[in-house]
């Protein structure tokens, strides 16, 4: 069983989807031991210790953003991937519940869009948090209950909002980035030698223990040389990290709590998907790193999280993981080109859910992302 990915992979033409297919299956579950840990550290010949601009962020700026110093940071290449670079759970102690509560209580609120919006008034989607809460916290474990708004989140954009019907960011579709999701997402590029970054655009990406993510890769951006960064909070996922084209062989590493993913350079434009979330194995399913006390320092970006709204994040988070990518749209100093579609014919983000699964078509937001079980 061990050696079945590996043969896969040898296999060629539309290695990917195969991987996809093997990671995805539920029963019997998949062996696990060809994906890649960075948690342990270098462990086998692919992957190797890189090394960050630590001048580039001051200890200081760093814990003020809920980070460590960057000298600390065990960042990880993968041979064969150049410009990909991984980073182990750089948060300081107490800042990634901070993250987790911002992308369940702040940014789905207006004027960011989610899912929800595509079929419901705004005004069925105002407060999703406010309107899900009591729900949740109530709710007693095996029992069948409606989901709540927030169990039907999917997706929330950010700053520039993307738009899944076109495959397009514009002008006329923005709102302000949140500032301080700004302040990390910038000290992340510097220290991988972007800094000059700018954070424009968001996808918050929500998943439940069954959902997946398919095949895509992302392109709409109109600035290539500008790293993509992706954070990772809640339960751990499997992420396939494939080639230039959708059919090249892929790499599968975890994702767990508080890690963070740059694609950059010849590594910006590879196709890539989330087959499988896997559930932590503690007894209360919580990731460890997000029950540890806060070594946060008063003067952070990063705010303590009442008990209270801390406890509806941790009945989201038993079965849930949530991805935050942070993107440059635009080029310094470029507007938007007046017309412009950059309608590619490479199966992009919105086309993911080709991948994911032969269920029966919903709408963008139901297809983007998928749940074997069959939920909207
Ligand atoms: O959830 C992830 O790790 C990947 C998300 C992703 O690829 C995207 O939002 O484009
Ligand atoms: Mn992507």
């Amino acid at each position: 069983m061990a050696k079945m990915a590996a043969s896969i992979v040898e296999h060629g033409e539309d290695a990917f989807r195969k991987l996809f297919k093997f990671y995805k299956r539920r029963n019997p579950p998949p062996d696990l031991s060809d994906v890649i840990d960075f948690s342990k550290g270098v462990i086998n010949g692919k992957v190797f210790c890189r090394e960050l601009n630590t001048g580039s962020v001051s200890e200081a700026a760093a814990r003020r953003a809920g980070l460590h110093p960057v000298e600390d940071w065990k960042a990880f290449g993968l041979h064969g991937y150049p410009g990909f670079i991984f980073i182990s759970n750089p948060f300081l102690s107490g800042s990634q519940q901070y993250w987790v509560k911002q992308c369940l209580k702040v940014y789905p609120r207006k004027p960011n869009i989610c899912n929800l919006d595509l079929h419901m008034s705004a005004e069925e989607t105002q407060n999703i948090w406010e309107k899900s809460t009591a729900q949740i916290s109530q709710k007693r474990s095996g029992k069948r209950e409606p989901k709540t708004l927030l169990e039907k989140l999917r997706w929330v954009t950010l700053g520039y909002h993307y738009n899944w019907e076109t495959k397009t960011y514009s002008a006329d579709q923005h709102t302000p980035f949140p500032s301080e999701l700004h302040t990390v997402a910038q000290h992340v590029a510097s220290a991988c030698s972007f800094p000059d970054f700018t954070a424009e655009a968001g996808i918050l990406n929500y998943y439940h223990f069954d959902s997946s993510l398919g095949i895509h890769v992302d392109e709409s951006e109109l600035d290539h040389t500008q790293p993509l960064l992706s954070f990772s909070f809640g339960q751990s996922a499997i992420f396939l990290l494939g080639g230039l084209r959708r059919e090249d062989p892929a790499t599968a590493m975890f994702m767990h709590s508080g890690d963070i993913m740059v694609m950059s350079g010849p590594s910006r434009l590879l196709y890539h998907a989330v087959p499988k979330i896997v559930i932590n194995p503690g007894a209360d399913l919580v990731p460890q790193c997000l029950l540890q006390r806060s070594d946060v320092p008063e003067d952070s970006v990063v705010r303590r999280v009442s008990e209270q709204d801390w406890d509806v994040c941790t009945k989201y988070i038993q079965t849930s993981r949530i991805n935050v990518t942070v993107r440059q749209v635009l080029g310094k100093g470029v507007a938007f080109p007046v017309g412009s579609a950059d309608r590619s014919t490479a199966p992009s983000l919105n086309d993911a859910y080709h991948e994911s699964s032969s269920e029966g078509e919903g709408g963008v937001d139901e297809k983007r992302m998928r749940s074997s079980s069959g939920d909207s």
